[in-house]
């Protein structure tokens, strides 16, 4: 069975697959608009999923997620998109030299939309900001941040081991119970 996803980011098409084939379902990529509006995570998400379900007439969903940084008073958070592509990995290891709280989490929300209406789905991972980047897999920050529990940071991992981890696989793990228990999606 097939979902929808608004979203021009294949890393998270691919995290997101791997946690739903455990329920029988996978995402399939749309390129409907996931307006780039900033603020409330939650908002964001079910709004973009609400407008995409309005376009495709099918069920989709929206994973919307963000850093944020104790130290930082959650900066970048909702804004992580917009720092990343401006100051980017550098930009937040300059604001974090010398810190010594590197305490960071990963928050994400999946909205589905559908026939019955919107859910929404939570993730979170806590972990730490690195010294520095390391590692080349996945996206984003995923070099400058380790989960609890291990060592490595994400960048160092393969998707199945940051999914054991992740705000995404999570949330996408929430979102599987609810799909098993919801056949009309
Ligand atoms: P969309 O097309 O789905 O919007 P995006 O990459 O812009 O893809 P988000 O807005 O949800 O994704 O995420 C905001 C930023 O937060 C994103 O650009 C990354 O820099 C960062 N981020 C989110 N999840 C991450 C993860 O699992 N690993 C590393 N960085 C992540
Ligand atoms: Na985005």
């Amino acid at each position: 069975r097939v979902i929808y996803v608004a979203t021009s980011n294949m890393h998270k098409v691919e995290e997101i697959n791997a946690v739903l084939q455990e329920c029988g379902y996978r995402v399939e990529p749309i390129d409907a608009p996931k307006l780039e509006i900033q603020g409330d995570l939650k908002r964001v998400a079910l709004y973009a999923a609400a407008t995409a379900y309005s376009i495709v007439g099918k069920p989709v969903l929206v994973e919307d997620a963000g850093l944020f940084i104790e130290a930082l008073r959650g900066f970048p958070g909702p804004y992580s998109s917009y720092v990343y592509k401006t100051i980017g990995i550098d930009g937040i290891l300059r604001l974090m030299k010398g810190v010594d709280n590197r305490r960071a989490y990963f928050y994400s929300v999946i909205a589905l939309a559908y026939g019955g209406g919107l859910a929404l789905f939570e993730g979170r991972c806590d972990g730490y900001i690195a010294d520095g980047p390391r590692g080349d897999k996945g996206f984003g920050f995923d070099p400058i941040f380790i989960p609890e529990g291990d060592n490595r940071t994400f960048a160092e991992m393969d998707v199945e081991e940051k999914n054991k981890y992740s705000h995404r696989a999570r949330a996408a793990r929430a979102l599987c119970s609810w799909l098993e228990r919801n056949q009309q999606v």
